[in-house]
């Protein structure tokens, strides 16, 4: 009955692929809810990779490993995160940064804003600022969510809002950006409308945004 953390931490940190969905079923068949498995299962096991990749313990290819098996949980408990909502309650384009190949981060902002009850287009990593606009307009989406996760994706948000701008469309179309090195000061600094430091804060940014 009792799930061990531990065994899920280590799962994640030693990239076990094969060993991830069978913890998170047992998990879910003991009556967990989804969101502790994913807190304190598979997120606590990716900090733990941050940690030791910061430190130069591990490098790249385990990171990968590793992030390939949180895909592999993420996939099991997607349908349990989203299950909350029916009516969308707003149109979301979201995707990662141009020249940011990061997607983790923002796969959870997805599947969380689909729980929330909104419609999601996700356009996956390395997206120019163009293809967000000419989506968001495609799709008459309320909102462009953009995750940058490395320094040098970040100027694309701020390009992504400025086109927005130029095109008169930035009152129409809300921005959210998020990922771990965006702060709040800069998303003042760049005129994004909002700033969530993580995915569940993401959704309670959205919905005072959309005022729902
Ligand atoms: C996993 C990882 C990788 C994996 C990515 C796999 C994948 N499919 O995503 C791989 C190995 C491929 C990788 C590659 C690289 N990485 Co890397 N990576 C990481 C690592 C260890 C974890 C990131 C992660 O997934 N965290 C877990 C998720 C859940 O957290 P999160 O992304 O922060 O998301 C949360 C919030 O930020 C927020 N959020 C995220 N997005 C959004 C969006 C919105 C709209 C909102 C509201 C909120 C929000 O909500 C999320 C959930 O709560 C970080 C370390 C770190 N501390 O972040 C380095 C890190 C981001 N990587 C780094 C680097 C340098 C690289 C490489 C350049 C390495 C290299 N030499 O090749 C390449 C980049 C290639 C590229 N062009 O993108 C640096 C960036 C440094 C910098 N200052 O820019 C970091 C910080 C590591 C370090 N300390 O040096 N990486």
């Amino acid at each position: 009955m009792d799930i061990k953390w531990d065994n899920v931490k280590n799962a994640i940190f030693t990239g076990n692929i094969a060993g991830i969905p069978i913890l998170v079923k047992r998990a879910i068949s003991d009556g967990l809810p989804a969101q502790d498995i994913l807190n304190k299962g598979l997120i606590a096991g990716m900090s733990i990779v941050a940690e030791k990749f910061k430190s130069n313990e591990i490098f790249v290819p385990e990171v990968l490993i590793s992030a390939k098996a949180m895909q592999a949980g993420l996939d099991i408990l997607e349908p349990l995160l989203v299950k909350a909502g029916f009516n969308p309650a707003g149109k979301i384009v979201i995707g990662t940064a141009r020249g940011d190949l990061h997607d983790i981060g923002k796969n959870l902002v997805s599947m969380m804003l689909k729980g929330g009850g909104f419609s999601v287009i996700d356009l996956g990593i390395d997206v120019a600022p163009r293809r967000f606009i000419d989506e968001a307009i495609k799709s008459d989406a309320e909102v462009i969510a953009m995750s940058s996760l490395i320094t040098t994706s970040m100027p694309s948000m701020k390009a992504t809002i400025d086109l927005l701008k130029s095109e008169n469309l930035s009152a129409k179309i809300k921005t959210v950006i998020g990922g771990a090195p965006v702060t709040q000061e800069y998303a003042d600094e760049i005129g994004a409308d909002g700033y969530a430091d993580n995915a569940s804060s993401a959704v309670d940014k959205l919905k005072e945004l959309l005022e729902l």
